[in-house]
Protein backbone atom coordinates (compact mmCIF):
# COMPACT_ATOMS: atom_id res chain seq x y z
CA UNK A 1 0.00 0.00 0.00
CA UNK A 2 2.57 2.21 0.63
CA UNK A 3 4.35 1.41 -2.02
CA UNK A 4 0.95 2.34 -4.23
CA UNK A 5 0.98 6.03 -2.36
CA UNK A 6 4.66 6.97 -3.37
CA UNK A 7 4.32 5.61 -6.86
CA UNK A 8 0.65 7.38 -7.17
CA UNK A 9 2.44 10.70 -5.86
CA UNK A 10 5.52 10.76 -7.97
CA UNK A 11 3.25 10.16 -11.48
CA UNK A 12 0.62 12.20 -10.59
CA UNK A 13 0.28 16.03 -9.80
CA UNK A 14 2.91 18.59 -10.79
CA UNK A 15 3.35 19.68 -7.32
CA UNK A 16 5.68 18.71 -5.01
CA UNK A 17 3.82 16.46 -2.09
CA UNK A 18 3.43 18.60 1.05
CA UNK A 19 5.37 17.11 3.61
CA UNK A 20 6.81 19.84 5.40
CA UNK A 21 4.55 22.18 8.15
CA UNK A 22 5.04 25.50 10.24
CA UNK A 23 2.99 25.96 12.95
CA UNK A 24 3.01 29.39 15.33
CA UNK A 25 2.50 29.47 18.94
CA UNK A 26 2.22 32.91 20.71
CA UNK A 27 1.85 34.05 24.59
CA UNK A 28 -2.06 34.53 23.67
CA UNK A 29 -2.12 30.67 23.96
CA UNK A 30 -3.00 30.28 20.39
CA UNK A 31 -1.32 28.30 17.55
CA UNK A 32 -1.70 29.79 14.43
CA UNK A 33 -3.57 26.89 12.41
CA UNK A 34 -6.62 25.31 13.81
CA UNK A 35 -5.98 22.07 10.62
CA UNK A 36 -3.22 20.78 9.06
CA UNK A 37 -2.79 18.97 6.35
CA UNK A 38 0.28 17.05 4.56
CA UNK A 39 -0.44 13.91 1.84
CA UNK A 40 -0.71 10.44 2.18
CA UNK A 41 2.64 10.38 -0.49
CA UNK A 42 4.44 11.83 2.41
CA UNK A 43 6.47 8.89 4.40
CA UNK A 44 7.98 11.28 6.83
CA UNK A 45 6.49 14.88 7.86
CA UNK A 46 9.01 17.46 9.02
CA UNK A 47 6.97 20.16 11.43
CA UNK A 48 9.09 23.19 12.72
CA UNK A 49 7.35 24.74 15.90
CA UNK A 50 8.01 28.33 16.46
CA UNK A 51 6.80 30.12 19.91
CA UNK A 52 6.71 33.96 18.55
CA UNK A 53 5.84 34.82 22.11
CA UNK A 54 8.33 36.21 24.89
CA UNK A 55 7.16 34.13 27.52
CA UNK A 56 9.82 31.69 29.07
CA UNK A 57 9.48 27.72 28.44
CA UNK A 58 8.38 27.28 32.31
CA UNK A 59 6.10 30.37 32.67
CA UNK A 60 4.01 29.64 29.37
CA UNK A 61 5.45 27.20 27.01
CA UNK A 62 4.18 25.34 24.29
CA UNK A 63 4.92 22.42 22.29
CA UNK A 64 2.91 20.28 19.64
CA UNK A 65 2.17 16.70 20.18
CA UNK A 66 0.17 14.41 17.59
CA UNK A 67 -2.39 12.19 18.38
CA UNK A 68 -6.02 10.05 17.41
CA UNK A 69 -8.29 12.64 18.71
CA UNK A 70 -9.79 10.35 21.15
CA UNK A 71 -6.67 10.20 23.13
CA UNK A 72 -6.06 13.75 23.47
CA UNK A 73 -7.52 14.19 26.97
CA UNK A 74 -6.09 11.15 28.40
CA UNK A 75 -2.47 12.20 26.87
CA UNK A 76 -2.63 15.53 28.11
CA UNK A 77 -3.93 14.64 31.77
CA UNK A 78 -1.22 11.76 32.04
CA UNK A 79 1.43 14.77 30.36
CA UNK A 80 0.28 17.43 33.59
CA UNK A 81 1.15 14.10 36.24
CA UNK A 82 4.44 14.29 34.48
CA UNK A 83 6.04 17.65 34.92
CA UNK A 84 7.80 20.27 33.00
CA UNK A 85 10.77 18.11 33.19
CA UNK A 86 9.18 15.34 30.93
CA UNK A 87 7.93 18.00 28.66
CA UNK A 88 4.42 17.55 30.36
CA UNK A 89 4.00 14.41 28.42
CA UNK A 90 3.81 10.37 29.60
CA UNK A 91 7.02 8.67 28.64
CA UNK A 92 7.19 6.28 26.42
CA UNK A 93 3.50 6.20 25.75
CA UNK A 94 2.76 4.75 22.41
CA UNK A 95 -0.68 6.88 21.89
CA UNK A 96 1.89 9.59 21.00
CA UNK A 97 1.95 9.60 17.25
CA UNK A 98 4.82 12.08 17.35
CA UNK A 99 5.72 15.29 19.74
CA UNK A 100 8.33 18.47 20.39
CA UNK A 101 9.74 19.76 22.88
CA UNK A 102 8.60 22.39 24.74
CA UNK A 103 9.54 25.89 23.75
CA UNK A 104 9.98 29.65 25.29
CA UNK A 105 9.21 32.30 23.82
CA UNK A 106 11.75 33.50 20.35
CA UNK A 107 12.52 29.83 20.00
CA UNK A 108 12.07 27.12 17.25
CA UNK A 109 12.24 23.32 17.29
CA UNK A 110 11.77 20.92 14.35
CA UNK A 111 10.96 17.22 14.59
CA UNK A 112 10.68 14.74 11.48
CA UNK A 113 7.90 11.93 11.94
CA UNK A 114 6.90 8.88 10.09
CA UNK A 115 3.70 8.61 8.71
CA UNK A 116 3.86 4.76 8.58
CA UNK A 117 0.91 4.44 11.82
CA UNK A 118 -1.42 6.96 10.63
CA UNK A 119 -3.88 6.13 8.42
CA UNK A 120 -5.67 8.51 5.35
CA UNK A 121 -8.31 10.00 6.54
CA UNK A 122 -8.07 9.03 10.44
CA UNK A 123 -9.18 11.33 12.76
CA UNK A 124 -6.17 12.68 14.40
CA UNK A 125 -5.44 15.64 16.13
CA UNK A 126 -3.15 18.03 17.06
CA UNK A 127 -2.31 19.78 20.63
CA UNK A 128 -0.09 21.34 23.22
CA UNK A 129 0.13 19.67 26.52
CA UNK A 130 1.30 22.46 28.37
CA UNK A 131 -1.12 22.68 31.46
CA UNK A 132 -4.11 24.11 31.13
CA UNK A 133 -3.78 24.68 26.93
CA UNK A 134 -5.03 21.89 25.13
CA UNK A 135 -8.37 22.88 25.23
CA UNK A 136 -7.62 26.05 23.95
CA UNK A 137 -4.74 24.79 21.33
CA UNK A 138 -5.71 22.36 19.60
CA UNK A 139 -6.38 21.33 15.97
CA UNK A 140 -7.24 18.81 13.55
CA UNK A 141 -5.05 16.50 11.50
CA UNK A 142 -5.38 15.17 8.51
CA UNK A 143 -3.56 13.02 6.16
CA UNK A 144 -4.76 13.69 2.71
CA UNK A 145 -5.72 10.90 0.48
CA UNK A 146 -6.66 13.44 -2.67
CA UNK A 147 -3.74 12.98 -4.56
CA UNK A 148 -3.75 9.39 -4.79
CA UNK A 149 -6.88 8.46 -5.35
CA UNK A 150 -6.52 11.56 -8.44
CA UNK A 151 -3.93 9.74 -9.34
CA UNK A 152 -5.42 6.07 -9.62
CA UNK A 153 -8.41 7.76 -11.66
CA UNK A 154 -6.81 9.22 -14.85
CA UNK A 155 -7.95 7.40 -17.81
CA UNK A 156 -6.07 5.18 -19.70
CA UNK A 157 -3.52 4.43 -16.34
CA UNK A 158 -3.64 0.87 -14.66
CA UNK A 159 -4.99 1.25 -11.33
CA UNK A 160 -2.52 -0.04 -8.71
CA UNK A 161 -3.10 -0.91 -5.30
CA UNK A 162 -6.19 -2.86 -5.31
CU1 LIG B 1 0.85 25.76 24.91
Amino acid sequence: MAWALALATCSGAAHAANCQLTVEANDMIQFNARALQVDAGCSEVQLTLHHVGKMEAHVLGHDWVLARSADVAAIANAGIAAGFDKGYLPLGDRRILAATKIVGGGEATTITFSTANLVPGGDYSFFCSYPGHTSMMRGRFQLSAKESLAANHSPGQPSVGH
